[in-house]
């Protein structure tokens, strides 16, 4: 006889976002705490059905038991650290130890029970987005139920006859800025017209997080760490599929900003918004989607165009991490002015004397650090000093690693690092110079850093050119497709195991 703690490690150790589906397809005739059985994942239910599991790439599938005639499942708000990319790690709100919080997946028509403990300083309220529930059920802090206070419970049931892609977030404004959101798929009793091969959820959000300060500013209405499902290029995991396979994304967005997300190579349809499958009717063709706040989009298209493929949301600022959080020099060579304090730069005013109009709260270059800077500071981004450069450069050609820089790759930072290679010498007398060359793509490239198996046999030197709300569509050949399948199952559990899974002593 299985145990819950045997339920859970079964579903975690295998991980990876399939392990928590196949029995979502199934009859719920599980008796309480019964383990779902790995071995036997109902392939043939789901190939019959014409159903597929969403994949939530860096975000893990949320377990469920049967308990009482419905799906049981649980989730904890609660501070977590998420981290961004390699090295960036940041103290986000989130459920049951990230943030987005775990995807939940059922089928229409089921009766769901979610326990929704408050493990927050402060109280909070579950809402589930669009969901046509009673309203005591609804999560309206306030005004349909009183908020769960910090080490409080709330036990929502209801049965559900939606189908589409949904979220559940909390209904308390900040918080939802701090990270508190997941993605909740209703499968419909039957597949949609024509059936999917692949099916995505991508959870759209952005944070205002200040140098040296790991903790989000909630309050600005300018943001600088774009996501996709928590991770910023190149930490997000690139959606791997086969040649010919018909795909659906689902985008999910709540932040502050509308995100325009683009697919390279491919015409897609939108075939389902945040209210369900929309008609065929509507069915136009388009590459890019655009995914306003509270909404979700559904987009279909046959990859048909072998290669890897951007998929990316198309504002300028949201391809890029740490906007304009430079920490002093911003232009090569000549000054240039560093722009104002990063409240003030990022639309805040904070009750300095001055006119709200003058200079001091006027459009900027850039933000600066917020202490010490003012307008006039120049500033440059180019190496320290040109001797600097070539011994960079020199021990590059060495093979050698610079201190300081771990993973960086080097190797590539040959002849743009300083410019003398690829950049006129005249570059300094074009106004606007620079713009990109201040990124220092090559220069910023860390395969290494984010390995794995998804990323396998990119071009070398990808990931200097990948920030923000940008992954890859990898549309593959058998063969390819196969060696990927078969590193990510090679893949240790460990590596691949839930955060925060000590906290699911609940009902034990
Ligand atoms: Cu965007």
């Amino acid at each position: 006889m299985k145990n819950r703690r045997d339920f859970l490690r079964n579903t975690f150790g295998l991980g990876a976002g399939l392990a928590a589906v196949p029995r979502l397809f199934a009859a719920p005739t599980q008796a309480s705490g019964e383990s779902m059985d790995m071995e036997h994942m109902s392939h043939a239910t789901q190939r019959n059905s014409g159903i597929v599991s969403v994949e939530t790439p860096d975000v893990p599938q949320l377990p469920w038991r049967m308990s009482g005639g419905a799906k049981e499942f649980h989730l904890i708000a609660e501070p977590v650290k998420q981290e961004l990319m390699p090295g960036k790690i940041v103290n986000l709100w989130g459920y049951n130890g990230r943030a987005p919080g775990p995807t939940i997946q059922v089928n229409q028509g089921d009766r769901v029970r979610i326990i929704v403990d408050n493990h927050l300083p402060e109280p909070t309220s579950m809402h589930w987005h669009g969901f046509e529930i009673p309203v005591e059920m609804d999560g309206a802090p306030g005004s349909s139920q009183d908020p769960i206070p910090p080490g409080g419970c709330f036990i929502y049931e209801f049965t559900l006859h939606q189908a589409g892609t949904f979220f559940y977030h909390s209904h308390m404004a900040m918080q939802e800025m701090m990270g508190m959101i997941g993605t909740f798929i209703m499968h419909p009793k039957k597949a949609y017209d024509p059936p999917v091969d692949k099916d995505f959820a991508i959870i759209l959000q952005e944070f205002a997080i200040l140098p040296n300060n790991p903790i989000p500013n909630s309050m600005n209405m300018e943001f600088n760490w774009l996501t996709f499902n928590g991770k910023a290029g190149p930490a997000t995991t690139p959606l791997i599929v086969r040649l010919k396979d018909r795909v659906r994304l689902r985008f999910i967005n709540l932040g502050m900003d509308h995100h325009p997300i683009h697919l390279h190579g491919h015409t897609f349809v939108v075939t389902g918004t945040e209210g369900g499958r929309q008609p065929k009717t509507t069915w136009g063709p388009k590459n890019t989607v655009l995914v306003g706040v509270a909404e979700a989009a559904d987009v279909e298209f046959v990859a048909n165009n072998p290669g890897d493929w951007m998929v990316h949301c198309h504002l300028p600022h949201h391809m890029m991490n740490q906007m304009s959080s430079t920490v002093g020099p911003l232009t090569r060579r000549t000054g240039m002015p560093a722009g104002v304090s990063m409240e003030n730069g990022m639309g805040m005013l904070d009750g300095t004397p001055g006119v709200p109009l003058g200079d001091d709260y006027g459009s900027s270059l850039g933000r600066g650090m917020g202490v010490g800077s003012t307008n006039d500071q120049p500033t440059t981004n180019g190496p320290l000093s040109q001797e600097r450069a070539k011994q960079a450069v020199a021990a590059t050609t060495q093979n050698q690693e610079m201190p300081r820089m771990p993973g960086m790759q080097h190797g590539q930072m040959r002849g743009t690092q300083h410019g003398e290679e690829q950049l006129p010498e005249s570059a300094n007398q074009v106004p606007g110079f620079p713009q990109d060359a201040f990124m220092e793509g090559p220069m910023m490239a860390m395969d290494k850093m984010v390995d794995k198996p998804e990323n396998y046999r990119l071009r070398p030197g990808w990931s200097g050119f990948m920030q923000g709300m940008m992954t890859f569509v990898r549309v593959l050949p058998p063969d390819m497709y196969d060696k990927i399948m078969a590193l990510k199952a090679q893949q240790s559990p460990n590596k691949q195991q839930m955060p925060g899974m000590e906290h699911h002593h609940h009902g034990s």
